[in-house]
């Protein structure tokens, strides 16, 4: 018995260090050490007959090589695993310093790029950037604005109404209302923001589109001031001269109004569908703040005057790079966003 138990150790250890794969040392294991059937659980039957001691003895043998080619196997599959793992590594080796391929870097939308570049000039020049809901109340939309339910200039600007008095703003000069409210004068201030109207669409008009209003308010602010503002608000811009014209423009919130146009960069001023072939643009309504406006936000005209302006910043954005439809700034189209 404790030679049949020798040789089948030693053939065992023998086939495990032959074997190549996994399946091989499962066999080897059943066959060998498998509690049912196998090898060493059939010599163990025999050892009834045994006297108690070479019962004992021969026990501690059996132990011993089912303890050794069972370690012999499991050494064996740590090497075959090991191998297979080597292998692969050096198939899959990947070059972790390799520059990606296909990914391509995002920008800003040439609208948040103009927006940001105003925030900063008007910022180093002590205005402050305030923010506005775009779902509004009549009040701030209108009424504070010195636009009465009754006055003819509500129809000036199509309105998105909601339920109970609410619109989607129609410009953002409901923004200074709500700067004049929150922040006692001196005050300084622009509202860049998205703004909502409901008229047909062309190459010039969106129904969503964006403005940046502005407003001062100070001891003696005067026509002066918004011109300086104005043209220094257009030199940062277009870093190049442009041509501008200044001519009267009623909104009921500024008296005198004005409307700066500026001469169609698309055309050059020949004509095109941008500037409904008149070879100017409208960009920059503005005026002096109408004192009923100041009275509204409880500032006293008599001592306090401001201007405002509501720069068309759509437009703006279309002069400064010559894109000749409007449409193409909320279009999403990749082809479009990836030249700036
Ligand atoms: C206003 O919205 C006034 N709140 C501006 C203002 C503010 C005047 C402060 C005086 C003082 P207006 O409706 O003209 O004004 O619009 C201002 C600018 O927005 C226009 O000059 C134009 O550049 C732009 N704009 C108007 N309608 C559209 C549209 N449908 N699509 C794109 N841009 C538009």
């Amino acid at each position: 018995m404790e030679s049949t138990l020798a040789e089948l150790e030693k053939s065992s250890l023998e086939e495990i260090a032959k074997a190549s794969t996994i399946e091989e040392l499962e066999a080897i294991r059943v066959r060998v050490a498998g509690r049912k059937g196998g090898a060493l659980a059939e010599i163990s039957k025999g050892m009834g007959k045994l006297v108690p001691e070479e019962r004992a003895r021969i026990g501690k043998l059996l132990n011993q090589a089912k303890d050794s080619v069972e370690r012999a196997i499991e050494a064996k599959k740590k090497l075959i695993d090991n191998e297979a793992l080597a292998k692969r590594l050096d198939s899959e080796w990947l070059d972790l310093t390799l520059p990606a391929s296909g990914v391509k870097p995002g920008s800003l939308h040439p609208l948040t790029q103009i927006r940001y570049e105003l925030e900063d000039l008007f910022r180093s020049m002590g205005f402050a950037v305030l923010d506005g809901p775009e779902v509004e109340d009549e009040y701030h939309n209108f009424d504070a604005l010195n636009i009465p339910s009754d006055h003819p200039a509500r129809d000036m600007q199509d309105t998105f109404w909601l339920d109970g008095g609410f619109l989607l703003r129609t410009h953002t000069s409901p923004v200074q209302v709500r700067g004049m409210e929150h922040y006692p004068p001196p005050l300084r201030m622009i509202a860049p923001g998205r703004v909502f109207r409901n008229e047909s669409v062309d190459a010039s008009h969106e129904h969503t589109f964006y403005q940046l209003e502005g407003m001062m308010i100070d001891r003696d602010v005067s026509v002066g001031h918004l011109i300086y503002f104005m043209q220094t608000l257009l030199a940062a811009v277009f870093r190049r001269e442009v041509k501008v014209r200044l001519r009267p423009g009623f909104f009921p919130f500024v008296e005198p109004g004005f409307e700066l146009d500026i001469g169609c960069l698309i055309c050059n001023g020949a004509g095109c569908a941008v500037c409904k072939h008149s070879g100017w643009v409208e960009l920059l309504p503005c005026g002096l703040v109408n004192p009923n406006v100041l009275r509204m936000s409880r500032i006293d005209p008599d001592k306090w005057s401001g201007f405002a302006f509501g720069l068309g910043l759509t437009r703006l954005v279309m002069m400064r790079y010559a894109i000749n439809d409007i449409r193409l700034l909320q279009s999403g189209d990749l082809r479009f966003l990836n030249q700036f």
